[in-house]
């Protein structure tokens, strides 16, 4: 075995071939609470010929592989739990094409998500898709977890914009799929089944990304409530009103107090729970709308609207909104962080079951999240090590409750974060066994041999 890595150090030189402790450590982690996986080696590719071998010689051998992009993922995805080599595209940085005409981008999987928006908006162009990490996550690694982000509520997810790919298979094989064009039906939508395989199908190579022209005007309120139900309340009147903010986002007054000391944008003291929208399209057009929501917002009981003067306070508020997970992890070394969706319309619903779980199992909960898809990041705020049997029990209780309470009201386990490793024993709540082994016999006929990516997904 060892004479591969030998040979891939001949190959690529031993600086792109990582080896040993202290080179892995940061390839055997990510943003889960899973702890250290260590490969045995870390391979940084820079081309896809050399991901094509990377796959070729992995398969001759046997060896597993575990693809990664910038290691942002929060379910365990780039984990390599079975050893083997960790594939890193981080080095493809390459943004082969920004087309304003075709109104799309090709772009290496390497390239950073914020940089690209911020070049594609030179360009008049906008990518929505923006998750919390934009300013460290890849564009690989969206395609991967199919990420999503604030502005999803309008725009749709990284699979809406991703209409072409190369990825390259286990063996070795680069595929092309997809298309250029702004719609197509030529066979099966295999670039639709690639997103969000969690990098257990293939190792993207190269992505053709859909643009929009970028909207020419942004407005951004943040409404101030005395409890989280009115808040949900509120997001459920705003979409009755058959409103289209690009974002409806929610925030409970635990996630607004732990972003606090590390918030640009100052929040209103003493909130019980906030709403952040925020509006685009033609400048004319937003102040009505932003009136309306208001408006939403006051019927629901909301306490006072502040909408952003400027663009600089824009910024402010969304870095605060963005800093929620990383604040919550510095002050909970072991949160539990999920991210369930249900129908739009049972937001107050689940809010409500979430508070008497938490209640139940005792832990502090904070909620916040994307709230007009229905779509919330429950954090139970743990401090003590769930190494300890009657800590892992509540956290388990915790866990296990919330997907049954969301289950229950036909919603999902994960509404962006992806299964991985993290949430796989809870597939079968959601879905059932024949689902689950026909999706199996598809991963096996990219990957016959379970070598990319396994113990992922699937229990
Ligand atoms: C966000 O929306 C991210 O901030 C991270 O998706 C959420 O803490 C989390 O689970
Ligand atoms: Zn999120």
């Amino acid at each position: 075995m060892s004479d591969v890595y030998q040979l891939l150090i001949r190959e690529l030189g031993a600086a792109r071939v990582l080896r040993g402790e202290d080179k892995l450590y940061s390839y055997a982690r990510d943003e889960s609470p899973l702890g250290f996986f260590y490969p045995e080696a870390a391979v940084l590719a820079e081309s896809r010929e050399e991901v094509e071998l990377v796959l070729r010689l992995a398969a001759e051998h046997k060896i597993p592989v575990t693809p990664r992009g910038l290691g942002t993922g929060m379910t365990g995805g780039a984990l390599p739990v079975a050893g083997g080599i960790v594939l890193s595209t981080e080095r493809m940085k390459k943004v082969k094409e920004v087309s304003a005409e075709d109104l799309l981008a090709v772009v290496e999987p390497g390239v950073v998500l914020g940089e690209f928006q911020t070049l594609a908006e030179e360009h008049g162009l906008f990518y929505p898709p923006d998750p919390a990490s934009l300013a460290m996550c890849s564009l690989g690694g969206n395609v991967a977890e199919n990420a999503g982000g604030p502005r999803a509520f309008k725009y749709g997810v990284t699979r809406e914009y991703v209409i072409g790919l190369e990825t390259v298979l286990m063996g070795g094989e680069a595929l092309a799929m997809g298309r250029r064009t702004a719609k197509g039906v030529t066979g099966y939508d295999l670039v639709g089944a690639f997103v969000g395989s969690e990098g257990t199908f293939g190792v993207t190579t190269e992505i053709t990304l859909k643009l929009l022209p970028k909207p020419t005007g942004v407005a951004t309120m943040l409404a101030v409530f005395s409890s989280i139900a009115q808040a949900g309340e509120a997001v459920t009147a705003i979409l009755k009103k058959g409103q289209r903010p690009r974002a409806l986002e929610l925030m409970d007054r635990l996630a607004i107090d732990h972003v606090r000391p590390k918030s640009q944008y100052v929040f209103p003291r003493d909130a019980g729970a906030v709403a952040i929208v925020e509006l685009d399209g033609d400048v004319e057009g937003l102040e009505a709308g932003v009136q309306r929501c208001a408006d939403a917002c006051a019927a629901a009981g909301g306490l006072e609207v502040f909408v952003a003067k400027d663009e600089a306070e824009r910024r402010r508020l969304w870095q605060g909104r963005r800093i929620c997970s990383p604040s919550l992890r510095e002050a909970h070394r072991y949160k539990v962080a999920e991210d369930i969706a249900v129908p739009r319309g049972s937001i107050p619903e689940i809010l409500r079951r979430i508070e008497r779980l938490a209640a139940r199992v005792e832990l502090p909960c904070a909620t916040y999240g994307h709230a007009g898809d229905g779509n919330l990041h429950v954090n139970f705020l743990v401090d003590d090590d769930p190494k300890s049997a009657p800590v892992r029990r509540r956290i388990e209780a915790a866990r296990e409750g919330l997907f049954r309470e969301t289950v229950a009201l036909r919603g999902t386990l994960s509404g962006e974060h992806g299964i991985g490793l993290s949430k796989m024993k809870y597939m079968t709540l959601e879905q059932s066994a024949s689902l689950i082994s026909w999706q199996k016999k598809l991963k096996r006929l990219w990957d016959p041999e379970n070598l990319l990516n396994p113990g992922k997904i699937f229990p």
